[in-house]
């Protein structure tokens, strides 16, 4: 690896005689070293991956997205009954809410690096007697606000994409999806840090996770944790005084899936057409604005951004992320 500082946790407030551990480097750092990270814990977390200011103005907008959630009572929304612990808001449809923020988030160099690397999967079949070969893309599987209170207890121990209902076998199951979640206050154990079981996706099918496997992913303000779905986790407990300025646990979750799966959620529905149109084409593409890789997604046979009425004179968009 390259030199700079690279921080390994294996603060082990919930395990005492596992190696559990895992690695934090700067989001600048060469992607190389990210993926390799990434194929042998599986999980990492970026340090200033948004700056103070970011944050904050995020944190400012999202107040809307989780009061809107909390009065419709989509706060307790889950996919299945009891996954998500008490005092939890997890509130779907980020980017219905914040559409220029998450937009931006979306552009980043790093991410999408990270995407391909594990969810452009290759497949090949029979043209006739001709051997082709088909790769897939990546596509936004769904975008969540958490924000996690004093008194939540642990979240069950899970994989992450489920929905695509595909059977893991073991590691050699291709990787359905990969978590990333901004970093919205200083997550700490103590406010509830999800806990993962570092290399559990090399894991056989049939090892049950235990919460003995897994650590607390602490990280600073602006961070960006990311987990593939094959990683077991599960938040941790919230033990803070509500008087604690980090009481409350808020990350921004943006989860990824193959773009031959069905996304979580319906992202061509989320935005009003005017914001679709300041929005730029790898946004767009994340969306399901074109055809997936494979050839799925499509309307009229064609890529959507060209058929669709709500985006005619479609001109590149204005939100632009400007990359460092
Ligand atoms: O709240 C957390 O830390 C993790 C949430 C999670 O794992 C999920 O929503 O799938
Ligand atoms: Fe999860």
């Amino acid at each position: 690896m390259s030199s700079y500082t690279c921080t390994h946790s294996t603060k082990m407030a919930i395990t005492q005689d596992t190696e559990s551990k895992f690695v934090t480097l700067p989001a600048t750092a060469p992607v190389k070293d990210i993926l390799e990270v990434l194929h042998r814990d599986g999980v990492i977390v970026l340090s200033d991956y948004c700056s103070e200011d970011e944050v904050d103005q995020w944190n400012a907008k999202a107040e809307h997205h989780f009061a809107k959630a909390e009065n419709a009572g989509r706060d307790k929304d889950s996919f299945f009954k009891g996954f998500r612990a008490s005092h939890t808001t997890a509130a779907y449809d980020l980017i219905g809410s914040c559409p220029e923020e998450v937009s931006k988030i979306l552009q980043r160099k790093v991410w999408h690096q990270v995407m391909e690397e594990f969810l452009a999967h290759e497949m090949w079949d029979w043209l006739g007697e001709e051997k082709v070969t088909r790769k897939s893309g990546y596509w936004l599987h769904t975008s969540i606000g958490y924000k996690v209170g004093p008194g939540a207890g642990l979240q069950v121990l899970h994989r992450d994409i489920n929905s695509t209902a595909i059977q893991r076998t073991g590691p050699e199951s291709w990787v359905n999806g990969v978590s990333t979640f901004v970093a919205g206050c200083d997550v700490t154990a103590d406010n509830g840090g999800t806990h993962v079981a570092p290399g559990s996706h090399l894991w056989p099918q049939d090892r049950a996770p235990k919460q003995e496997d897994c650590v607390a992913v602490e990280m600073k303000k602006g961070s960006l944790a990311i987990w593939l779905s094959s990683i077991f986790h599960g938040a941790g407990a919230n033990i803070l005084d509500p008087s604690h300025p980090d009481a409350f646990r808020t990350i921004y979750g943006f989860f990824a899936c193959s773009d031959n799966f069905r996304q979580g959620e319906i992202t061509a529905l989320a935005c009003k057409p005017e914001d679709f149109m300041k929005m730029p084409p790898e946004v767009l593409r994340l969306l399901g604005f074109y055809k997936g890789r494979t050839g799925g997604g499509a309307l009229a046979g064609r890529d959507p951004i060209e058929t669709w009425s709500g985006l005619q004179g479609y001109n590149g968009g204005e939100w632009k992320y400007q990359e460092e």
